[in-house]
């Protein structure tokens, strides 16, 4: 437990539990329900956590909704520097908190690290946004009218975020719309409380110094019913979800319901596809980080590599011969590449999943295995699968969250190979490895890929924060992080002076009497 240790201490916190010990704005209070935390690196447990009731919700809302009074008051470039010292201070806590995220998720030290860097970069992105929430001008029909947008602070903006990317999946939604005016509740996954924990601390003293109410920020840790409460809920107008489809189905409708606002964040089921034109050595290294890193846990996650009959052999035979050497273990420790699965039910949906592709005829190639023995008590580390298998296939066509990789063939020229990409029910992630410009063109055009990222010559995992995130069809929609996925967080307000003497009615109409 040095990790949460380091964290803990560097954070001022005493106990090895800071749920019990703080006063932050945090919903858990009035429950005795108790959740244990193990780390799926160890499984170790790591603390001990209350979980929130209903009435804890309550209070946080209305916390929320006081903070939201004094926030949306404060000027947009002023609310981008209390991000920007978030930032800094994201900096100065990046390797304990890189750690914990390593340790409480199970995602190597690499990739905790570049999760901080993600919620650093995000935070940079959002202060100089903060002076660029621009709307536009229009030209009136009428003399002396002048028409224009502007964008305007929604209120609370509820974000439920998954296990996977515990902590910069958040930052992406709470730097965003605090620069917009809006105060966030958070719902981080029950799997993994102690990051937000640790990020709620981070800014409470930066909310502290600057004598703003923390109510700016809250996080409420709880199980499926806050997040139903939230999703219900008309003070909060809009619900940001990332998760499972099924989870996003649920939230989507009960804030359809109720006619808010909701930016949904959902599965992928990602597919690289390598033409005969493909650079192999690059287009490998692209697939195997996408396929094993974070343990297939990441939404972008590598599920299917669409090869073409020329080179699957070459391309089958050179994964094998890597596979059998990537390193599995602590992800803490120097050189691993593949930590453990976030807990035991995820190595049963694994193992499940494999069985049940071998049933439908898919050809097990390697991996599968449940790892035992010294290191790997947690019993959580498997070893990465590659199945040879048919895009039709149920289980193909569903995400698991786990590292398989789906080998599937396909001839003839790069419309094939679209056709198989887009035929699953998720639009998230996806890319082409190839050098010849008519098939990467191709890939790209309106007949190209369905999903909201499309890549050439980069793998389906590790986007930048400066692009839009997100995409179509089961993946739910939702845009958030870079380029303009900022308007989701605001309110749209259509205005018209006129500064003249008289009452022109627009479209010509006459109306006198
Ligand atoms: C997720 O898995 O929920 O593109 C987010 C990526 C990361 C974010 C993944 N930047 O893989």
């Amino acid at each position: 437990a040095t990790a949460v240790t380091e964290m803990l201490e560097k954070l001022g916190i005493k106990e090895i539990n800071p749920a019990y010990s703080t006063g932050l704005n945090w919903g858990g209070q009035n429950n005795k329900e108790v959740r244990e935390i193990y780390s799926p690196a160890d499984g170790n447990l790591i603390a001990s956590v209350r979980m929130a009731t209903e009435e804890d919700y309550d209070a946080v809302i209305r916390k929320a909704e006081e903070a939201f009074k004094v926030w949306r008051t404060v000027p947009a470039p002023k609310r981008g520097e209390i991000v920007r010292q978030i930032g800094n201070k994201l900096r100065e806590f990046k390797e304990p908190l890189g750690k914990l995220v390593s340790y409480e998720m199970g995602k190597i030290l690499q990739e905790g690290l570049g999760e901080v860097q993600e919620m650093i970069d995000i935070c940079d992105f959002a202060v100089g946004l903060s002076r660029q929430l621009q709307g536009s001008t229009m030209h009136s029909e009428r003399a002396s009218h002048r028409m224009y947008d502007q964008y305007h602070p929604l209120g609370i903006v509820g974000v439920i975020s998954a296990f996977n990317f515990p902590v910069a999946v958040w930052s992406w939604n709470a730097m965003l719309a605090a620069v917009c005016g809006d105060v966030t509740v958070w719902k981080p996954s029950e799997k993994t409380p102690l990051t937000a924990l640790a990020c709620q601390h981070i800014i409470r003293d930066v909310l502290a110094d600057n004598e703003l109410p923390e109510g700016i920020f809250s996080v409420i840790i709880g199980d499926a019913k806050i997040g139903s409460a939230m999703a219900h809920d008309v003070r909060v107008p809009l619900v940001s979800a990332t998760g499972s489809t099924r989870m996003g189905k649920k939230v989507g409708e009960a804030v359809g319901a109720r006619l808010g606002k909701s930016l949904l964040e959902l599965g992928g089921n990602n597919a690289i596809i390598m033409t005969e034109n493909a650079d192999i050595e690059m287009a490998l290294r692209a697939v195997v980080f996408g396929a094993v890193g974070t343990c297939g846990q990441r939404c972008t996650s590598t599920r299917r590599l669409i090869i073409h009959d020329s080179i699957y052999n070459d391309v089958k035979a050179r994964l094998l011969k890597i596979y059998p050497n990537l390193p599995i273990g602590n992800p803490l420790s120097d050189g691993t590449l593949v930590g453990p699965l976030i807990d035991k039910d995820a190595v049963e949906m694994f193992t499940n999943a494999l069985d049940a592709v071998q049933k439908e005829g898919g050809k097990l190639l390697i991996g599968g295995e449940v790892l035992e023995g010294e290191g790997y008590e947690s019993g959580t580390y498997v070893t990465p699968a590659i199945v040879e298998a048919k895009n039709e296939y149920h289980l193909v066509q569903e995400e698991t969250f786990a590292p398989i990789l789906y080998l599937i063939k396909y001839s003839g020229s790069v419309e094939n190979a679209i056709e198989i990409q887009n035929g699953v029910k998720q639009g998230l992630s996806s890319s082409i490895f190839s050098t010849n410009m008519l098939e990467t063109e191709a890939f790209l055009s309106h007949w190209g890929s369905d999903c909201g990222i499309a890549n050439v010559n980069i793998g389906t995992s590790g986007a930048e924060i400066g692009g839009a995130f997100g995409g179509e069809k089961e993946t739910g929609g939702g845009r958030e992080s870079g380029s303009d996925a900022w308007k989701v967080y605001m309110r749209r307000q259509t205005n018209t002076i006129n500064f003249g003497r008289e009452l022109p009615l627009a479209q010509g109409i006459k109306f006198d009497f």
